[in-house]
């Protein structure tokens, strides 16, 4: 008997040009984060720095993420920019305020000298207060032909997703945990999941909402999100062992140097990449009822475990 998974057509990246589409996406992007955070003749100081960390490039994942996953359900970029650009923003604040002396102390990010470098940690810490608070004014008021009671949902789990049950609850407990290089994979897994984890899920979670997405949608992407968003945790952590200052943008071999539980550490890089790898193909199996449309979300997936930096 033939069920209904063998008559569909199989799924493959192989004709996906990832490359293309990743530098398509990612000056739509640019261009869109530049015009929502203008420099201000009022505020010059606090937005200048704002702008220093929002533009100083990065991979551009996270709003690309939602922009696929509101266009693989029907929707538009248009639709999905504003929060695309807030995610970043959110992104970008959390990447300033953990380079900072009291927490992860680098001198570097993206390539260039870190936000407190520049402009001193009191303003650095009010450049990522300025993002936060700017990333929902910015899905508030600049959202359009999406439902309100849409906007709300993505208002409100990306604010979750962000707080003490999300972005910051996993900081918490990754601070408590250097020194102590012996903590269980659960813990580790704990960690990563709400640390890296929630925002790249609230990237999809939110792209599908904006789309009308069913339940049943949210609920598979939910999955796929939560897999890619922990393999891309694993993948930074054996990143930090094997790539160069250079190639990472920021300081590497911090984990060791702060004796930090990693996936490396716990498991060996090898298992580590194979954990990567699994976590990638389940992610990827939620995906089976998008079909072709999906293509995107499955190479940017993959991507993550062959990326470099
Ligand atoms: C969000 C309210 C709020 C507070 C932030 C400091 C902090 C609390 C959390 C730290 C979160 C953090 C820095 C997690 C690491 C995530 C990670 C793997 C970042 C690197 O992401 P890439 O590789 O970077 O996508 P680019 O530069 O390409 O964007």
């Amino acid at each position: 008997m033939v069920t209904t998974d063998e008559k569909r057509p199989p799924t493959t990246s192989l004709d996906f040009d990832l490359v293309a589409y990743l530098k398509a996406q990612k000056i739509k992007v640019e261009a869109a984060l530049d015009r929502a955070v203008p420099p201000s003749a009022e505020f010059p100081k606090i937005y200048e720095a704002m702008r220093y960390s929002l533009l100083a490039g990065g991979k551009r994942l996270r709003p690309i993420l939602c922009l696929a996953t509101c266009e693989m359900l029907g929707g538009t970029v248009d639709m999905a920019m504003p929060t695309a650009c807030a995610l970043e923003m959110i992104h970008t604040m959390s990447l300033i305020h953990d380079d900072l002396p009291a927490m992860d102390n680098d001198d570097y990010r993206r390539g260039k000298l870190t936000n407190h470098k520049v402009y001193g940690e009191d303003i650095a810490i009010l450049a990522g207060d300025g993002l936060l608070s700017y990333a929902f004014e910015h899905i508030a008021a600049q959202t359009s032909n999406v439902p309100p009671e849409n906007v709300l949902k993505v208002i409100a789990y990306l604010a979750k997703a962000s707080g003490g049950a999300g972005i910051v609850g996993g900081q918490v407990v990754d601070l408590e945990s250097e020194g102590k290089p012996d903590i269980s994979l659960e813990q580790l897994q704990f960690i990563h999941v709400h640390k890296t984890g929630a925002l790249l899920a609230a990237c999809v979670v939110c792209g599908a909402i904006l789309a009308g997405a069913t339940e049943e949608d949210v609920q598979k992407l939910t999955r796929y999100a939560q897999n890619i968003g922990l393999a891309f945790q694993v993948i930074d952590d054996i990143l930090d062992i094997t790539a160069t200052r250079e190639e990472l943008g920021k300081t590497a071999g911090k984990d060791v140097a702060a004796q930090k539980a990693t996936y490396p550490s716990l498991l060996g890089l090898e298992a580590s990449q194979n954990k990567a790898e699994q976590l990638i193909e389940e992610a990827i199996a939620q995906l089976r009822d998008y079909e072709t449309k999906a293509e995107p979300l499955r190479a940017l997936a993959r991507f993550i475990t062959s990326r470099k930096n």
